[in-house]
């Protein structure tokens, strides 16, 4: 079997990185990096495997590629790939489908408990010293219990947060897909339902859809305007679904209750951002499968798609770009 070379441009745990050493030569290149951003840049003419998430590439920079064969993402989102240059340079692209989906759902019910049960700023009431007497109405939250779930983008991390919902809080689930879906629980738990009437029915609305041309700034003033007063909105898939200002109008004007966000347009979230130190938003680094297990299950998965393709086998998790 021929050894390639391989650059991996974002930071692997040590036994999936000798996984690769063992069978190709490495080099380590982080373009997000100042100081390793000319490294990524110069190795690109003698690769044929690239492993990293998290850095956009496009059509460009694969034409500073050549021999590449192979882009292995460690994520389940593929949204920072140009899907038809890959295509047209007959380029694998494989993600990691799966084995994020409990830890993301964990992740989103959280925060649909700690927004609707304001977690942060009683937490932060302790912890600056201000619990003084019994909580009155102005610390009070609202309940999650028996609230309906809205769930727009039913695929695997929608069904698992709808499980949680319906099976462990009694909430009535309403959810929309691009495609017709099984509900996956037991009848009358979940109903489809298109995007105006969720927004209408919908005590909490959360996001798990991929970003693409068609979902880029889905949530705007006429989405914010057909949700329910008092609703609070989870965003666990991409920022620009959400269109950032209209979100800050429709918490300033009190329609709606709060909001909880794990990504955003730009990320790291710049320090200026409006949205950083808001006060009825859960603002998250983009934590969704940020578990020890989870991590290490996605760098195993992404390690083992890179190797199965380079060796010319099928990968367990390849992107389709038809
Ligand atoms: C990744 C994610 O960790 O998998 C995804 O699509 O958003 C996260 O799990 C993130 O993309 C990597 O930065």
């Amino acid at each position: 079997m021929s050894r390639h070379t391989v650059l991996v441009y974002r930071d692997l745990p040590g036994p999936q990185l000798a996984r690769i050493q063992a069978e190709h030569d490495v080099i380590l290149a982080d373009p997000r990096r100042e100081d390793q951003r000319e490294a990524f840049f110069r190795a690109l003419g003698r690769v044929q495997g690239m492993i990293g998430s998290s850095f956009r590439l496009d059509a460009t920079l694969l034409d500073r590629a050549p021999s590449l064969r192979v882009v292995s993402s460690i994520s389940v989102g593929v949204d920072v790939y140009p899907l038809a240059a890959l295509r047209e340079r007959g380029i694998v692209l494989c993600h990691t489908p799966g084995v994020l989906t409990e830890s993301v759902a964990d992740l989103l019910f959280g925060m649909v408990l700690a927004t609707s049960r304001r977690l942060c700023d009683m937490a932060n009431l302790v912890r600056d010293g201000r619990w003084r007497q019994n909580v009155g109405p102005e610390e009070y939250g609202w309940d999650v219990h028996g609230k309906t779930l809205g769930i727009v983008g039913y695929g695997r991390i929608g069904q698992a947060l709808a499980r949680r919902a319906a099976l462990g809080f009694g909430m009535p689930v309403i959810y929309h897909a691009r495609r017709p879906v099984e509900s996956g629980l037991p009848p009358g738990m979940a109903r489809a339902a298109g995007l105006d009437a969720l927004l209408e029915a919908a005590d909490f609305v959360v996001l798990v859809l991929p970003l693409t041309e068609a979902t880029r700034g889905l949530i705007g003033p006429e989405a914010f305007a057909h949700m329910k007063p008092g609703a609070i909105l989870i965003n666990g898939a991409r920022g620009p679904i959400v269109q950032e200002r209209a979100l800050l109008d429709a918490l300033d004007s009190g329609r709606l209750r709060a909001a909880g966000l794990d990504v955003f347009d730009v990320e790291p979230l710049p320090l200026d951002s409006p949205l950083r130190d808001h006060p009825r938003i859960l603002a998250l680094p983009h934590v969704g499968s940020a578990t020890h297990e989870t991590r290490t299950a996605m760098a195993v998965m992404a390690v083992d798609n890179l190797l199965q393709v380079l060796r010319g086998e099928a990968p367990a998790a390849a992107y389709p770009l038809d």
